[in-house]
């Protein structure tokens, strides 16, 4: 066992070199935070006036409430609801950044940009009620951008949410009408929430998460169409195989990492790169090699092959190969310390978005009308700092894995029309009919280094697939299989129960591809979440079931970010089970925790459950597969 807390082999190396080096990483400094304060931990101090830091103290006379009188059930719903706020902040915003950049398109504003995905586009703007007879494409895009703005300012409570709306289900949509969480403006939503939980507001806990829920609503909103309108500009995801692990990077190549979100920038960054290896060879490299991080590098994944260098824990060991020549970073998920640990190289790191600074790190403000410019540009400073690499801190890890990725809905679709050419979603419907497979995992989320980097993601994965169960995977989560080599075919053989197997073997022998399909189906980014529940959305419908009676759960084994606060809040409110393998932060209120693990069942179908040990997380996630499928054939 290594003396760091990853289960991954190529990272491990990377902490020694950092060790010797004197360079202290996210490992390090996670291990200092210990021990972690427990009123935090469990979510009972709020610092949400300036009377405080209150604690709930339940000894002390006086002491079991905050100065203004908070009791620990307030306290707890409104330090929760405010993630979830952050969280669709965070996904809306490069929602709608996406949202501009179509409009802007459409106009013939911005000529490095253009509408890719005609069919994705007809698609869209059906569901959304955007005429699309006798149009022209920029015309109908014109009006889903809008349709997609609209989503942002609408202040009329008496109007809904038209993602939302568009793609629900009926039943689903009347229980968040009737529980009024069926929101109407996301930045309204939003303003709501943070007024709701300011000193002096609201105290009742129900109420508060309820208003949380709304704004959970508005991240998968924002998730849709920054899924949606991403698709239509740059394409919907096919199959694709590539490699992922440190050894991705390449010794003799210009190597550009990118990292972070939004695919704008990245996009352009992998279109120019592909007319600039000319210029890389001047400067005496082979080439220039791209490799993704975090959800930016799932974007550029699934649309255009680029390889998986690492996922969020392991950012800074990327830098640590000494082969790095730049990061180019957009928003979301970013360490600050990227700066520091490019310090001990001669990486750049390039920060591109007005909203995401790093002191001392080169700020290239990136501008959408002159996107191919901006791209290039950037590229020309990676073969810069590519001329002043010192080749004797080089040490790249020698591990990659084979990745197959790349599955959209509609790439999946594909795959089971040559199974099932009239009614697709079948296949997946008569496999669990059949208990051929007992349902379907998403294996979702972050990393998170109050546990140990990878091992829960994947040992879940393991346990799941050996029971039969079909997986998805999307975010960090996606890439923790990845690296570890368990998204190819290989892995099938490996590890998948004999149902799953068939399934497979079924799948295999139709799908058309060069490869076997892999262990799960990688569907993309965060924001791309949206894209499994449109799946489950189409189960349900197909199994005669409620979305709360599909044998489909949700896993977030390491769970971090303020974005899997409200995603894990929106599938609780669409019927899914969802697991998060750390302790949240509502346990210090007994209340407040009964009503997100327990009561929402009853509301919506879906409940949160709180599990760090992979080995009974998996038991209780085919546990509820099984009752589900049980009740099904009652
Ligand atoms: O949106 S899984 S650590 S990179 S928040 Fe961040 Fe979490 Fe990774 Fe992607 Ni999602
Ligand atoms: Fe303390 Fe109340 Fe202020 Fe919170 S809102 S910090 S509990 S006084």
């Amino acid at each position: 066992m290594s003396e760091y807390k990853t289960i991954d082999v190529a990272a491990t190396q990377m902490l020694d070199k950092a060790k010797e080096i004197g360079f202290l990483t996210t490992f390090d400094r996670a291990k200092a935070q210990e021990p972690r304060c427990t009123f935090g931990n469990t979510g009972i101090c709020c610092r949400i006036c300036l009377q405080g830091p209150c604690r709930i103290l339940p000894k002390k006379p006086g002491g079991n409430k905050g100065v203004c009188g908070a009791a620990d059930y307030t306290i707890v719903a409104r330090n929760t609801v405010r993630y979830i706020a952050g969280g669709a902040a965070a996904h809306s915003d490069h929602g709608r950044e996406i949202a501009e950049t179509l409009l802007h398109t459409a106009e013939g504003k911005l000529k490095d940009y253009q509408v890719t995905d005609v069919d994705k586009l007809m698609y869209v703007a059906k569901n959304i009620g955007v005429e699309t007879e006798g149009r022209d494409a920029n015309a109908i895009a014109k009006d889903v951008a809008s349709a997609a703005l609209a989503e942002f300012g609408r202040i009329n409570e008496a109007e809904e949410l038209t993602w939302l709306k568009s793609y629900a289900p009926e039943n689903t949509l009347n229980i968040w009408r009737k529980t009024t969480v069926m929101p109407s403006g996301i930045n309204l939503s939003l303003a709501k929430l943070l007024h709701q939980t300011h000193v002096g507001n609201d105290s009742d806990p129900v109420n508060i998460i309820f208003g949380g829920l709304k704004v959970a609503l508005c991240d998968i909103d924002g998730q849709h169409l920054a899924t949606d309108l991403s698709d239509i500009l740059f394409g919907t995801g096919v199959p694709v195989v590539t490699e992922a692990n440190l050894g991705a990077i390449k010794a003799d190549k210009v190597n550009i990492a990118v990292h972070g979100h939004n695919p704008l920038l990245s996009q352009m960054v992998v279109k120019a790169a592909k007319g600039m290896q000319d210029e890389a060879k001047a400067a005496g490299a082979t080439g220039i090699n791209l490799v993704g991080i975090c959800c930016t590098g799932n974007e550029v994944l699934m649309r255009e092959g680029v390889a998986i260098a690492t996922n969020f824990a392991t950012q800074e060991l990327a830098v640590m190969t000494g082969a790095m020549d730049a990061m180019v970073v957009d928003v979301q998920c970013i360490m600050p310390s990227l700066r520091s640990a490019a310090e001990c190289f001669h990486t750049k790191i390039v920060t591109t978005s007005p909203i995401m600074k790093i002191p001392g790190s080169y700020h290239y403000a990136f501008d959408e009308a002159r996107a191919m410019d901006s791209a290039k540009e950037i590229i020309r400073l990676a073969i810069d700092a590519y001329k002043a690499r010192d080749k004797a801190k080089v040490s790249i890890p020698n591990i990659t894995n084979k990745v197959v990725a790349g599955f959209s809905l509609e790439a999946m679709l594909n795959i089971f029309k040559k199974v099932n050419p009239d009614n697709p979603i079948r296949v997946i419907a008569d496999a669990i009919e059949s208990g051929e497979i007992k349902g379907i995992a998403a294996l979702i989320g972050c990393n998170n280094l109050k546990g140990t980097h990878d091992q829960n993601h994947t040992a879940i994965a393991q346990e799941l697939a050996k029971n039969d169960v079909l997986l998805l995977a999307g975010g960090c989560s996606a890439q923790a299989h990845a690296l570890a080599g368990m998204m190819n075919g290989e892995a099938v053989q490996q590890y998948a129960g004999e149902g799953l197997k068939k399934f497979y073997a079924r799948l295999n022998a139709a799908s058309g591809l060069t490869t076997d399909l892999p262990l799960m189906f990688h569907m993309g980014s965060c924001v791309d979440y949206s894209r499994m529940q449109v799946l489950v959305n189409m189960l349900a419908a197909e199994m005669g079931l409620d979305n709360s009676e599909v044998p489909y759960v949700v896993s977030a084994p390491e769970a971090m970010s303020e974005k899997a606060v409200a995603i894990g809040a929106w599938n609780v409110a669409y019927g899914n089970p969802t697991h998060v393998g750390v302790i949240a932060p509502t346990v210090g209120s007994q209340l407040v925790n009964d009503v997100v693990t327990k009561i929402a069942e009853d509301v919506f179908g879906g409940y949160f459950f709180w599990e760090p040990d992979a080995a009974k997380a998996s038991a209780r996630l085919i546990d509820i597969l099984e009752e589900r499928n049980w009740k099904n054939v009652m």
